[in-house]
């Protein structure tokens, strides 16, 4: 007999008029560099959070920077140490390939380790794809300019780092840092390889300028494609209460020490910092300090145990079975 599951199906933001957009004009200036670089530029290699494979792809804006299929693209999904085994990676790739059947050119990476097949792979397959393109105006040019795109903080940067120390044995040059919005502009390119010479040119992480799919805006934020005050870390974890319980993901509940599941994002923080001996001193209007648990501090706590796999490798855009 299988259980049915007691927890929400559907997750709704507190607000009707509410949306999860961020779209600073570093994203429009972004776009518009992009755009001017284009015609030095031979293969474009997508980077997207392995985590979200389907969710939150700025689609329209990258498949116009291609020419819709011309220029030489490559899918990296990254943060593959976050996302789990190769049988999930087989999945995520016949579910792309199914709703992209133009999507050929898929590769998963780790960042963080030199070794990983997938950082080895990109420049081969980026190399293989440019000798086989038409180059117009770059036909004669011995050198090949590979540009980095994607959302925020899916590892862009670090991918152009890694390649660096993989292919030429120098240190990183790229900027890297944990929350969205740390490259700011498309920058000069990088040296990526001597022979034949590779570059890689940066660009700071533009998002789609309106996101109107809440769920998606929800993962985006989940995963750190937008800075948490934007959506407000309450709900970004009870975003991943609901998640977690839909996906009967139950692991949170042994990491949180607590005594159930459950579906209230209150009464689930409350236990945990009340366990943890989280605690504030909040003054009441009445002048009176009172000591509470600080709702705040756990939700960030629940927030970095599932940015750091620490409820097992989770693939957000996974279908409920
Ligand atoms: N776990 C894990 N973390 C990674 C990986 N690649 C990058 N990161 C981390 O992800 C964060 C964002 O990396 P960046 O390279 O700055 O991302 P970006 O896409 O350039 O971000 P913006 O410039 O803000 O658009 C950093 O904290 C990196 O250390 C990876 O493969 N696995
Ligand atoms: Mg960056």
């Amino acid at each position: 007999m299988s259980m049915v599951n007691p927890f929400r199906t559907a997750f709704r933001l507190p607000s009707r008029n509410q949306r999860i957009n961020w779209f600073p004009g570093h994203m429009t200036k972004g776009m518009r560099q992009i755009q001017q670089k284009l015609r030095t530029v031979d293969c474009i290699v997508e980077i997207h959070d392995a985590r979200i494979p389907i969710a939150g792809r700025n689609s329209q804006f990258f498949e116009t920077i291609t020419g819709n299929g011309v220029k030489p693209h490559i899918l990296v999904l990254n943060k593959i140490d976050l996302l789990g085994s190769t049988k999930q990676q087989r999945e995520i790739r016949k579910q792309l390939q199914s709703e992209q059947p133009e999507l050929r050119n898929i590769i998963f990476t780790n960042c963080k380790d030199q070794r990983n097949h997938g950082v080895h792979d990109i420049l081969p397959l980026a190399t293989k794809l440019v000798a086989e393109s038409s180059r117009f105006n770059r036909a004669q040019s011995a050198e090949n300019n590979i540009m980095i795109v994607g959302v925020p903080n899916v590892g862009k940067s670090s991918i152009i780092n890694v390649l660096r120390n993989v292919h030429l044995k120098k240190r990183s040059a790229a900027r890297v840092g944990a929350i969205a919005g740390i490259t700011r502009a498309v920058g000069e390119r990088i040296k990526i390889q001597e022979t034949p010479p590779v570059y890689m040119i940066d660009t700071p992480g533009i998002l789609q300028p309106s996101v109107t799919d809440d769920e998606m805006g929800m993962k985006l934020a989940l995963v750190g494609c937008l800075p948490d005050h934007i959506v407000g870390e309450d709900l970004i974890a009870d975003y991943l209460l609901f998640w977690l319980n839909k996906h009967k993901r139950y692991e949170y509940v042994e990491k949180m020490e607590l005594q159930a599941p459950s579906d209230n994002i209150s009464a689930v923080l409350a236990e945990y910092a009340h366990k943890q001996g989280m605690f504030h001193r909040v003054k009441q209007f009445n002048g009176q300090v009172e000591v509470m648990t600080n709702l705040l501090a756990a939700s960030r706590k629940f927030i970095s145990f599932f940015r750091t796999g620490q409820f097992g490798p989770i693939n957000l855009d996974e279908q409920c079975t």
